[in-house]
């Protein structure tokens, strides 16, 4: 009989996903609430796996050539900072991501952590819940106004697209976008959203909304210097990624009140938390949960498999992030 390819599902997901896949291939998955180290990762590769399904784990040249088995690396997640794509590409070994799928459910919780620093909506909650609601009072959690303001996109893919979309049409912002590279006319008239470069829209935005990709390039691309040159009374969300922040000089700018507030799902090094961000009461901070709804996590993990399936079966992925010129055989 002919063997059937071997995957490795490094992350837990759910146990339909796994059963759509064991009717293929051989599954092993990892059924831990706990990841696996770099070195366990390469362990259970090793010789067998021709297929890994995955999240974070750093896919690299060290990885790949100790498993030279492995063909496709399929992330359950858009951003794939966790690819070294140029060693993926050396070593003949596809990526794919799950673009498209989280985009709308994102952009909700951009627009979920933008109320909720603006509008003080969890500061004000532990306020309560300490029993310290005694009176109304005109400044009782006074904050800043979200309609009507000027929204700085940096990063204007697909998500922040539907966030423009979002501030322009449901909440009647100005809105600025910073990227690369321009949109086409038709796409920045949909969103209502005008190019500027980067410190214009730091210096003239209201609110500034990160989602772009995490690259060597935007590894704090948000420090000290740009903190300064948003408005006091501006805030900050961080949908992207840890590392696109400063996060010990956002802590610092939140302290001294040099911005107003901020809401982050991603943080340098999560799950840790820079301590001086948990001391601060002017931020919103989530565990990195922007995508998840029920049905966008299913889709994501959904995608991820449908891209395992297609390049095992039929040698085509679905959502490539790279196209090796030697894919291994
Ligand atoms: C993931 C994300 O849920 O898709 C991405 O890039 O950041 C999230 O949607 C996260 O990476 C956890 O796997």
């Amino acid at each position: 009989a002919v063997r059937r390819p071997s995957v490795l599902v490094a992350r837990a997901v759910f146990p339909e996903a796994v059963q759509r896949l064991r009717a293929h291939f051989d599954v092993e998955a990892n059924e831990a609430d706990e990841d696996w180290s770099a070195e366990e990762l390469i362990r259970r590769l090793q010789g067998k796996a021709g297929a890994l399904l995955t999240g974070t784990q750093r896919i690299d040249d060290a990885l790949l050539r100790a498993c030279p088995t492995l063909r496709i690396a399929a992330n359950m997640t858009v951003g794939y900072n966790n690819f070294d794509v140029a060693a993926m590409d050396a070593h003949g070994v596809v990526g794919t991501n799950t673009p498209d799928v989280l985009t709308e459910t994102t952009a909700d919780f951009g627009f979920a952590l933008l109320l909720a620093a603006a509008r003080r909506v969890t500061e004000s909650e532990h306020y309560l819940r300490a029993g310290r609601w005694t009176r109304w009072s005109y400044d009782l959690f006074a904050g800043a106004e979200v309609h009507g303001t000027t929204l700085g996109i940096l990063g204007m893919g697909r998500i922040g697209q539907a966030i423009a979309r979002r501030g322009a049409h449901g909440f009647g912002m100005r809105v600025l976008y910073h990227n690369r590279s321009r949109l086409d006319a038709a796409i920045e008239a949909d969103c209502r959203a005008t190019w500027v470069d980067k410190d214009t829209l730091l210096r003239e935005s209201d609110h500034v909304v990160l989602v772009l990709p995490y690259t060597p390039q935007n590894h704090h691309i948000i420090g000290a210097a740009e903190l300064a040159r948003m408005k006091p009374t501006a805030v900050l969300v961080n949908l992207a990624r840890g590392g696109i922040v400063d996060d010990a000089a956002l802590a610092q700018a939140l302290r001294d009140r040099r911005i107003a507030a901020a809401g982050l799902d991603v943080f340098e090094g999560e799950p840790a938390v820079h301590p001086g961000l948990l001391e601060v009461p002017n931020v919103v901070l989530t565990p990195h949960i922007a995508s998840a709804t029920v049905r966008t996590r299913r889709a994501m993990v959904d995608l991820a498999v449908d891209n395992l399936i297609a390049y095992l079966t039929e040698g085509r992925a679905l959502t490539p992030v790279n196209h090796p010129r030697e894919p291994r055989p």
